[in-house]
Formats: structure tokens, sequence, C-alpha cells
């Protein structure tokens, strides 16, 4: 795949520079139920957590691989996305154009819109410091996943993975799946006598475990996404104990924004993480995660990393 030469490029770079470099993963997977697909299952994420934390963790001097689903929010782009409804989804290339159409060479003929900040801030760090992939299905997410981790490998304890993005659990195999739209009205495909569709839908691959195996003295953190406060925590500490990640992040849908508990193998009560001062979430989770994947690279012997 050509975007892998060319995000295996960007890797090497800023290994040779002693750049720190993580995986942010960000929006939710989509589960086709058809191939020539009409319907599908979402797993909900607006991309929020990722982008955020993607600008929080440029901002402390790391390059940042970005594999996120279109249509969901991009570093410093989601500050205008909301606001300027008019343009849709602001993609890459329509943020170049903004970017052209909006930038010093143009001023003056416009009332310039609150939004060529995020436009400029996007346009310094895209291809430079940030690397954007995007991902459709969870087997497109999953498949991209292993290539990143397993160039990451190149970066040993300087890489991070910070899997933020809203992976499904239950998918259809290929081989499973309809050929064209299931009909309503006519039996088969799943559709009984009675009308009802019956989906069958098979465990999602568990990847957690493998990263392992793929970059094996990266820094892994991983997201637990939970709407009953009561299993928060069991759920979190299953992960650091069964897929050996270094932290999770155990959050709750409805508080995520104000939040969030950070699990380790040596905190199972978790740190309490909260927005406070008129920071984002984010600022604090990115302070705290920073702090842990530094000391993790110095307990390998401590590369010089340029912070
Ligand atoms: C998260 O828990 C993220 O924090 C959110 C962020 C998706 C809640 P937003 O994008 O929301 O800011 O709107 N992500 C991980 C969710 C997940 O699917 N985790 C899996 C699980 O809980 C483990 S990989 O089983």
């Amino acid at each position: 795949m050509e975007v892998l030469s060319s995000l295996s490029s960007f890797i090497n770079l800023h290994q040779s520079e002693a750049r720190p470099i993580v995986l942010v993963t960000s929006g939710g997977t989509s589960v086709p139920l058809e191939k020539n697909m009409v319907r599908s299952l979402e797993n909900f994420s607006t991309g929020s957590r990722g982008s955020c934390s993607a600008e929080h963790f440029l901002a402390k001097g790391y390059a940042v691989v970005f594999l996120y689903r279109p249509g969901s929010l991009l570093p410093f782009l989601r500050m205008i996305s909301s606001e300027y409804g008019g343009l849709g989804e602001i993609t890459p290339r329509l943020a170049s154009t903004l970017a052209a159409s909006f930038g010093e060479e143009a001023g003056g003929s416009f009332d310039l819109p609150s939004f060529v900040d995020p436009v400029k801030e996007f346009e310094r760090a895209n291809n430079k410091t940030m690397f954007l992939l995007d991902y459709k299905s969870v087997t497109q997410y999953l498949e991209l996943f292993e290539e990143i981790c397993k160039l990451l490998d190149a970066c040993g304890r300087q890489a991070m993975v910070y899997a933020a993005s809203a992976v499904s659990d239950f998918y259809i195999p290929e081989e499973k799946m309809a050929q064209h739209k299931i009909q309503s009205g006519e039996a088969g495909n799943g559709v009984n006598e009675d009308g009802c569709l019956n989906l069958k839908l098979y465990p999602v691959p568990k990847k957690l475990g493998s990263i392992g195996e793929w970059c094996s003295k990266a820094f892994v953190v991983s997201f637990k996404l939970e709407t009953d406060t009561n299993i928060l925590q069991r759920k979190s500490l299953r992960a650091i104990d069964k897929y050996k990640v270094n932290a999770v992040v155990g959050n709750i849908l409805s508080t995520r924004k104000k939040t969030c508990m950070l699990y380790t193998g040596e905190d199972r009560d978790g740190l309490t993480l909260k927005t406070s001062g008129g920071k984002i979430l984010e600022e604090e989770i990115i302070a705290v995660l920073v702090d842990m994947h530094f000391q993790h690279i110095s307990e390998g012997g401590g590369a010089e990393v340029f912070r």
C-alpha cells in the first residue's frame, strides 16, 4: 500500500531525529451488513477525544500518526466543522483550499472568518509532524492498525499507541455477508417468515493483545468505554491483565468530556482525571501519559529524546 510506504518514511524521519511518536486512533468503526453496503452498524465516536489528544501530543513535541474515520473530527479543524456547518465535512483537501483562499495573500478581500487559524495550524502539522490515514469498516481499521504498529517497531520505546477509536466488538465476516441489499418482505439472508431480520454477528478478532508482538517496546494505552459506572474499573483492569497494555483510560459515555479514570498495573484503584481551570480533559490525560511514557523510555536505557 502506497500510503504505508510514505508512512514508513515519516516514521523513520522522526525516529532519526529522536522524536517521540504516537499512533492516535479516532472515530468509530462501521460494520457493513451487505457487500454492496446499504446498511451498517456504527460505533459511537465524534472523534473529539482523538483529535484534541493529537493536538496536545503535537504540543508536547510528538510526531503523530492519526488514524481516523472520515466524517469524524480532525485535529485543529474540529474547531470549525460545527461552527461553520455549511462546509459539511472538513477534509484535508478542503482545508488546503480554505488556507489558500483565506490565507495571508488573500487577506483584506475577505471578512476573515475565525477559522483561519485552525486551518493554518492543521496545514502546519499535516505531513510534517502529523500523518493522516483513514478507515471506514472495522476490517480496514484492524488491518491498518496492525500495519502501523509493525512500522512503529522501528521506534522502540519512543513509540506510543493511543487507541481512542470506538471499535466494534461484533461484525459479519466477508464470507458470511449478503452480496446485495437485504430485502424486507422476502425470506432469506436472515429475514424470516414473520418479516423479522435476525443478524448473526461474530466476535471481532481482538488485536490489542498482539500489539506486544508488533511493536514490543512501545508504550500502549487503550480506552474502555462503558455506560454502567459499576463495571468500568473491572473491565479496564481486565484489559491490563489480558492484553498487557501499559495503561487504560476508562470513561463513561455521558461524562466522558469531564472526567475519566487512568488505570495501570501499579495503580489498580485508578487515578481520577478531571477538567480544571479551563483546561480540556485531553490536556490532563496527555500530560500524565507523556510523563509515564518518558519514564518508560528512560527505563529502557533512555534514548535522547527531543521534548
Ligand atoms: C473511548 O472510550 C473514547 O474515549 C470515546 C471518545 C470514543 C468515548 P468522542 O470520540 O468519544 O470524543 O466522542 N474509546 C474507546 C472505545 C472502545 O471501543 N473501546 C473498546 C471497548 O470499550 C476497547 S478497544 O471495548
